[in-house]
């Protein structure tokens, strides 16, 4: 029997996220080759971007995919979530010149505040949203205290990218295919103050730490590597990263809708209940386990070493600060 769609809201829909995103959304990526999807692209309500955005539906179009039931082109988000089961906030007001991260909060907290309204008033009862638009962590805290009828646990921010930079990193140190890396592993803010863990990850079944027994590369270059590796790509490409942005979200939805598999986890930004010395409420990337049917959990137990209390014990205080910033908007 052929499913019922998924209805996926994607906001930037006409950014270079979007454009590397919603094929993968379309051609069956995200959702599963067997489940239809109808597309609901938000963009602002200004001409370029919205003739832009009719560019890429007309794209879609020529795509003849078969599992795109529809599409909706919309710069209204009250229609653009209407009955969604997904929203992907992808879309955000980029860093200006001479802008200070802080401005960036400001400016896009109230962008957030209206979406996060429009979810709670239009979106299907059983939405969950992921938050890309950076400063994602906090983007994603003031969109969940603008739906209060949306379950806290709903809300996600992505630092799978970052998750992805660090199996790429240790599995070219270690001379290995990226499949033998797992449980790599970011804690706390999607910003340079981001805790790339690898005291908790395994190459080919063995500690990394042990694989690469180099104290001073895990905890310098490759922390560097990984924090930094957003700037190289400007740098390189003059663009900030997009393919491995628009990869990275189609596995964060998948880390949280597919179980994962036994004794392993994912890094997704979600709600702190306070372990980990994470203040409650927080949005903080960690390790997340998914049961495949709609729940998810914080991996417990971890050991922390004081090299990771330390940086986390940093990333928490710049979340913190960064909360303080938009509490106004919570
Ligand atoms: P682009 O500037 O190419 O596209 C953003 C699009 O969002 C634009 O078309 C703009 O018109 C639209 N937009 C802005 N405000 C909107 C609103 N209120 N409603 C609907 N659309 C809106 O940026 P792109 O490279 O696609 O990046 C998008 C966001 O992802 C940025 O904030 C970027 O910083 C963030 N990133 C987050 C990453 C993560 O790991 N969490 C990594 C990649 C990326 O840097």
């Amino acid at each position: 029997m052929t499913k019922a769609p998924i209805r996926v809201a994607v906001t930037g829909a006409a950014g270079q996220i979007g454009y590397a995103l919603l094929p993968r959304i379309a051609s069956g990526q995200m959702f599963g080759p067997d489940q239809p999807v109808i597309l609901q692209m938000i963009e602002i309500p200004m001409e370029k971007p919205m003739a832009a955005l009719e560019g890429v539906a007309m794209e879609l179009d020529d795509c003849a995919f078969p599992l795109l039931q529809g599409m909706v082109v919309t710069s209204d988000p009250a229609l653009g979530f209407r009955d969604a089961n997904w929203a992907l906030l992808v879309g955000s007001k980029p860093r200006g010149a001479g802008m200070e991260r802080g401005d960036l909060i400001a400016e896009n907290g109230p962008i957030f505040t209206g979406q996060g309204r429009a979810i709670n008033d239009n979106a299907a009862s059983d939405v969950r949203v992921a938050v890309v638009g950076n400063p994602c962590n906090t983007n994603a805290l003031i969109c969940m205290h603008s739906a209060p009828d949306v379950p806290d646990e709903r809300f996600s921010a992505m630092t799978r990218l970052d998750q992805n930079r660090a199996q790429a990193q240790l599995a070219a140190k270690a001379g290995v295919a990226t499949t033998e890396v797992k449980n790599t592993l970011i804690w706390g803010n999607h910003s340079a103050t981001q805790v790339p863990d690898v005291y908790h990850a395994t190459i080919a079944g063995r500690p990394a730490n042990e694989v690469i027994p180099d104290a001073a590369w895990l905890e310098g270059d490759f922390l560097e590597a990984v924090q930094k590796r957003g700037a190289a790509i400007i740098k390189a490409r003059g663009l900030s990263s997009a393919a491995s942005a628009a990869n990275a979200l189609v596995n964060h939805v998948r880390d949280l809708t597919m179980a994962t598999p036994a004794g392993q986890w994912n890094s997704v930004c979600v709600k702190s209940d306070g372990s980990y010395s994470i203040s409650e409420g927080l949005i903080a990337s960690f390790p997340v386990r998914s049961d495949g049917k709609g729940t998810w959990e914080i991996v417990a137990d971890l050991t922390l070493n004081p090299f990771l209390e330390g940086k986390i014990a940093a990333t928490v205080k710049e979340l913190e600060g960064e909360r303080e910033l938009v509490k106004d908007l919570l």
